[in-house]
């Protein structure tokens, strides 16, 4: 085998994701922690402690102990290469949770056991299933009150539609979680506390046969196993990977990420059942991770990650070939040849520039203001990846700057925020004057604006809603919108990149739009090649 297919071979790049606080940025600590990348594990939501969750780096983070945009980090684990991808679980972040399932290969769905399957949790994994990509269920917080095992499993079957085929299977209930046995090898994992989780767990283990295990293991927990495994084993699905590798049926875990119980055997398990770096599609068909040329895509973008150096990091996924720091490779979104600068990537706290990468690695460009969510970079010209999904914002407001002198800077965050996708921006020009209007999926998107903006740029703004609920992208019209026949709270503007929009406060009002305007054609998302405004 050649450097690229033993490299490709060992990588595996995999998202987290749940409803919120069931524990992903947690259990991605612990996974770092296991992988040696960090020595230690911050709580997260230990709010006026020095530590921190490793990859909740935002300072609004850090203060709220939730998780307001992805992050991405690499560490290294019995000879795999792995990028993890933590998520945000609040939907109102769930825009930038989709731009990353586009960049990984596998999900890990993280369910509270004693909350089963939420609702954000059914949201994404219809995503996941959409994509095809195989799904792996941890069900985290076994050290506190939990759902009955079977009963989870039902829930998943009856919720999600998924089948699935537990891998380990709890000891010990309702705050006293002991351990796991795992089904393969027949072996029983006890656990011992050890300092709230800040190091690895200290185990014993012992084959669910041997008769030291009574010693071990209190007598009414050693029945119950016996009887629960054998029913498993009876009336269980079968294990089966290449269901799983289809996304059809998914492997499921018990842990808990807090105390670190189960998280080292899942780890072990998950990497060897989960696939290496797959295809991706492209105008020019499917392009596959050992195709000689480098390729990848944009996914994420931002700002001021180091609040010491301010800088802007464009997150791209290697499809395929190799990476070479420095390299040139044409761009789509300038249709040229760019030199691809400073690659770094991230472990645990620290940056490292990156001299190769391989197939399934993300890195992070210096983007001095060239990038944009879901350009190609290759080094064949004029490729193009499948588009980044985008949502129609549903939340409007006006915005300026509360002191007119920080207009510069106030200008500068909005268009860098505007730029990762945090917020979508449009202009509207009303009695000669032009307004700032920023559009949102989820309020608390608002916040994390008005929060950046002031910490990172220095401007405190000033937020007026609007009453608006949609925006529509203009894809044609029989005439020029000022001319339009729409209804009186129907407003026309430009988005970021001047193609003309219409908002409106109801569907109602966009029907009559429609109605009124024969030859009107409206779209929910911005499309590719619009018709430039003729107003
Ligand atoms: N008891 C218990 N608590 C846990 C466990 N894992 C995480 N937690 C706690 O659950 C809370 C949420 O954990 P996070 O890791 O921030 O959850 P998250 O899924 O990243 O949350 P968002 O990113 O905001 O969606 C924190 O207070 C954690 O300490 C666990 O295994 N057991
Ligand atoms: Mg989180």
């Amino acid at each position: 085998m050649d450097q690229l297919h033993r490299e490709i071979a060992r990588r595996r790049t995999f998202a987290i994701i749940s409803h919120p606080d069931a524990g992903k940025t947690t259990l991605t600590e612990k996974l770092l922690l296991y992988g040696g990348a960090i020595r230690q594990a911050g709580s997260v939501k230990a709010r006026k402690a020095a530590a921190h969750a490793t990859s909740d780096w935002m300072e609004i983070e850090k203060q709220r102990g939730i998780s307001v945009t992805s992050s991405a980090m690499q560490f290294s684990f019995e000879g795999y290469h792995i990028n993890i991808l933590d998520t945000p679980g609040h939907q109102d972040f769930s825009e930038d949770t989709y731009r990353v399932l586009v960049a990984a290969d596998s999900a890990v769905m993280l369910l509270d056991a004693s909350r089963g399957v939420e609702e954000q949790t059914r949201k994404l994994f219809r995503v996941c299933r959409m994509r095809g990509i195989p799904i792996f269920t941890f069900v985290n917080k076994m050290d506190r009150a939990a759902k009955d095992p079977f009963a989870l499993m039902e829930e998943l079957e009856q919720v999600l539609g998924i089948r699935s085929c537990p891998v380990n299977w709890p000891i010990g209930v309702d705050g006293d979680f002991q351990g796991v046995y795992h089904r393969d090898t027949r072996a029983v994992e006890l656990y011992f506390s050890s300092d709230h989780g800040r190091t690895k767990a200290r185990k014993t283990e012992v084959s669910i046969d041997d008769p030291a295990l009574e010693g071990m293991l209190a007598a009414h927990y050693l029945t119950r196993l016996r009887e629960e495994v054998e029913l498993l084993d009876e009336a269980g699905d079968a294990f089966d990977l290449a269901a799983i590798r289809r996304g059809e049926l998914t492997p499921m875990f018990f842990g808990s990420a807090i105390t670190n119980f189960g998280v080292e055997p899942f780890l072990n398990r998950f990497l060897s059942y989960t696939l290496p770096p797959t295809p991706r599609m492209s105008d020019q068909g499917e392009i596959r991770p050992d195709s000689p040329d480098f390729s990848g895509f944009v996914f994420k973008i931002q700002a001021n990650m180091n609040p010491a150096h301010r800088d802007r990091l464009a997150f791209v996924r290697v499809v395929s070939g190799v990476f070479r720091r420095d390299m040139n490779a044409w761009h789509s979104g300038q249709n040229k040849q760019i030199q691809l600068k400073a690659p770094q990537q991230f472990m645990a706290d620290e940056r490292a520039m990156v001299e190769t990468a391989y197939p399934g690695d993300i890195i992070g460009l210096f983007d001095p203001g060239i990038y944009r969510l879901g350009d190609t970079l290759s080094q064949k010209p004029g490729l193009r990846f499948e588009r980044i999904p985008v949502f129609a914002p549903e939340h409007f407001a006006r915005v300026r700057p509360f002191d007119s002198m920080k207009r510069k800077q106030f200008l500068k965050g909005i268009e860098q925020l505007s730029n990762e996708g945090a917020i979508q921006t449009f202009t509207r020009e009303e009695i000669g004057l032009e307004q700032s209007i920023v559009g949102v999926v989820g309020v608390l998107q608002f916040d994390v604006l008005a929060y950046r903006l002031k910490n990172e740029y220095g401007a405190e703004l000033i937020m007026d809603s609007l009453p608006w609920r949609f925006v529509r992208w203009v894809v044609d019209s029989p005439k020029p919108l000022d001319a339009l026949n729409l209804t009186s709270t129907t407003a026309r503007g430009t988005d970021a990149r001047g193609k003309p929009v219409l908002f409106f406060e109801n569907e109602w009002s966009i029907r009559l739009a429609m109605e009124r305007n024969p030859g009107l054609a409206l779209d929910e998302i911005e499309p590719m090649d619009t018709f430039e405004g003729r107003t």
